[in-house]
C-alpha cells in the first residue's frame, strides 16, 4: 500500500533545518540526500529494502531511486514564504515495472503526497544539478556513504561543472560539508511524534520479550526463539526488527555480538536474548537475560542480581545534566565493587575506583553503558561537545546496558561463574528533573521472571 498523504511534520522538519542554517549564518545552503538503494541479493532478489534514516527523517519517501535536494531561500528561484525548496527526483510511473514491483508515487505524486515543490523523473538528476547547485555557497553531501561509488562520482561531476560555468574565477569547487552533523543533532532531539513511536516499538518488543517467558523451553533452538520474537514482533505492529536479533544461550550469551542464533538451549543455562522491533522508522532495543529452565542456578543469581542492581541505579541517575561518561563511571564502578565480593578477581585486594580505573574491569565489562536510540538502534548525534562528554538534555533517548560475562575459560572463577552473559537493557527519555522508561513493562526482577518460568514450565 502506498501513502496518500504524509504527517506535515516532515516538511516542518525541513524548515527547522533551514533555521538552523540561518542562524548559524549560513547563506545559501544546498542539501543532497540520496535514498538508500536497493541491493541484490542475488540475480533479481533484493534484501530487504529500508530507506536512509535521515533521508526518512526528512522527507517520510520510503522508495529506493530517489535524491532529495534542498535549496536554502537565497539560493533557489522560490518566491513563497518558505525558507527553503524541495525538489524530489524519483522513479517515474512506469506500468509495466509497477505490474512486477508495485505502485510507484512518480514526479505528480512526489509533490502530491511528499509536498515537493518540483520534481523530476532520477534520470535527469546529473543533468539538472549543476544548475540546482550553480547559486549556492555551501554544498551539504555526504561523501562515502556505503555503496555510493556512483552518488559521489554524479556529484563531484555536478561540482566540476558549475565551476566551469563560471569561467576563469579563480574559485576552487564548492567545499562539500556532511549534513550528518546538523541533521543528526536534530534527530537527537526527539519531538512528540518520534516519542510516541518509540514508546509504541518499546510497547511491543517489551510484550514479546515477555512472551518468551511463557514460551521457551529446554531443548528448543536458538533459532526458534528468535522466530517467536519476529512473530511477535510483526503480530503486535512493528514492520521489521531494529536490528538483527541475539539470541544467545548458555557459553553463547558471553559472546557480545552473538549471530548464529542455531544452538539448542539447555537447562541449567542462561538465554541471553537481546531484541527490538521498529515503528515507523523507530526502534526499540531490549535485552533480558532469563534462565532456560524454571531457576537461575546460585552463582547465576548473584551475577544476576548485581547486574540488576547495577541498571537500576544507572537508569535512577538519567536526568538533564548528567553525562554518560558519568553513568558509564559508576555502572564499571558497582560492577566491579561486585565482582570484588564474589572472588572473581583471585583475592585481590582492591578498591573499586582501582578496578576501574586500571582497565581490569573490562575482563568482566568490556563494552559501554549506552548509546543514542531513535530512528537507528545506535542513533545520530554527537556524543561529545567541545571535547567533553555531553550532558542530557530532555528529548534525547538513551540505552542503559550493563553487563556481566564471563567466557568458558577462565580459570580464574569458579566454574558456577562460567559461560555466564548477563545484559538488561532499558530505553530511555529525558525529561525535565529526571526520565521516562520506554521499556518498563519488560520484565526484569528476578522472582518475576522465575515465577513466570515455573508456571511456563510445570
Ligand atoms: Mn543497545
Amino acid at each position: 500500500m502506498i501513502k496518500t498523504s504524509i504527517p506535515s511534520y516532515f516538511a516542518h522538519r525541513r524548515s527547522r533545518l533551514f533555521e538552523g542554517f540561518s542562524k548559524q549564518k549560513v547563506d545559501g545552503a544546498a542539501v543532497v540526500l540520496f535514498s538508500n538503494q536497493e541491493l541484490t541479493r542475488n540475480h533479481d532478489v533484493h534484501f530487504l529494502f529500508r530507506q536512509d534514516s535521515s533521508f526518512y527523517y526528512l522527507t517520510g519517501l520510503d522508495e529506493p531511486g530517489s535524491v532529495c535536494v534542498l535549496l536554502s531561500k537565497e539560493a533557489s528561484s522560490l518566491s513563497a514564504a518558505k525558507n527553503h525548496e524541495t525538489i524530489l527526483f524519483v522513479a517515474p510511473k512506469d506500468e509495466e515495472k509497477e505490474l512486477w514491483e508495485g505502485e510507484r508515487y512518480g514526479v505528480e505524486g512526489a509533490m502530491r503526497v511528499f509536498g515537493a515543490d518540483r520534481s523530476y523523473p532520477l534520470a535527469e538528476l546529473g543533468q539538472r544539478l549543476p544548475e540546482l547547485l550553480s547559486t549556492a555557497n555551501r554544498l551539504f553531501y555526504r561523501l562515502n556513504r556505503p555503496h555510493s561509488e556512483h552518488e559521489d562520482r554524479l556529484m563531484i561531476e555536478a561540482l566540476e561543472k558549475c565551476k566551469k560555468a563560471q569561467g576563469r574565477s579563480g574559485k576552487a569547487l564548492m567545499t562539500v560539508e556532511d549534513p550528518q552533523i546538523v541533521i543528526g543533532e536534530m534527530r537527537l532531539f526527539k519531538a512528540p511524534e518520534e516519542i510516541e513511536l518509540m514508546r509504541r516499538a518499546s510497547k511491543i518488543s517489551a510484550a514479546a520479550h515477555n512472551s518468551l517467558l511463557r514460551e521457551v523451553k529446554p531443548g528448543m533452538n536458538e533459532s526458534q526463539v528468535e522466530a517467536l520474537i519476529d512473530f511477535h514482533f510483526r503480530k503486535d505492529g512493528c514492520e521489521r526488527n531494529a536490528y538483527p536479533s541475539i539470541v544467545a544461550g548458555g557459553k553463547n550469551a558471553a559472546c557480545l555480538h552473538y549471530r548464529r542464533n542455531n544452538e539448542i538451549l539447555r537447562d541449567g543455562d542462561i538465554l541471553l536474548v537481546d531484541a527490538g522491533g521498529e515503528c515507523d522508522y523507530y526502534a526499540a532495543d531490549i535485552t533480558r537475560t532469563i534462565p532456560v529452565g524454571a531457576k537461575f542456578s546460585g552463582d547465576q543469581t548473584k551475577a544476576y542480581d548485581l547486574v540488576l542492581k547495577t541498571q537500576k541505579m544507572a537508569i535512577e541517575m538519567v536526568k538533564p545534566g548528567v553525562s554518560m561518561v558519568q553513568i558509564h563511571r559508576a555502572v564499571s564502578e558497582s560492577l566491579a565493587e561486585g565482582c570484588l565480593q564474589l572472588g572473581l578477581f583471585n583475592g585481590l585486594q582492591s578498591s573499586p575506583a582501582d578496578v576501574v580505573a586500571s582497565g581490569a574491569i573490562k575482563r568482566y565489562y568490556p563494552h559501554q553503558t549506552s548509546h543514542w536510540l531513535g530512528m537507528d538502534v545506535h542513533d545520530a548525534g554527537l556524543y561529545q561537545l567541545n571535547g567533553e562528554p555531553r550532558l542530557l538534555e530532555p528529548g534525547m533517548v538513551l540505552t542503559i546496558e550493563p553487563g556481566f560475562y564471563v567466557q568458558a575459560n577462565n580459570e580464574q572463577v569458579a566454574p558456577g561463574f562460567r559461560n555466564i552473559g548477563i545484559r538488561i537493557e532499558d530505553d530511555i527519555l529525558v525529561v525535565a528533573g529526571g526520565y521516562e522508561n520506554f521499556t518498563l513493562d519488560a520484565i526484569k526482577e528476578r522472582a518475576q521472571i522465575e515465577s513466570e518460568r515455573a508456571k511456563a514450565l510445570k
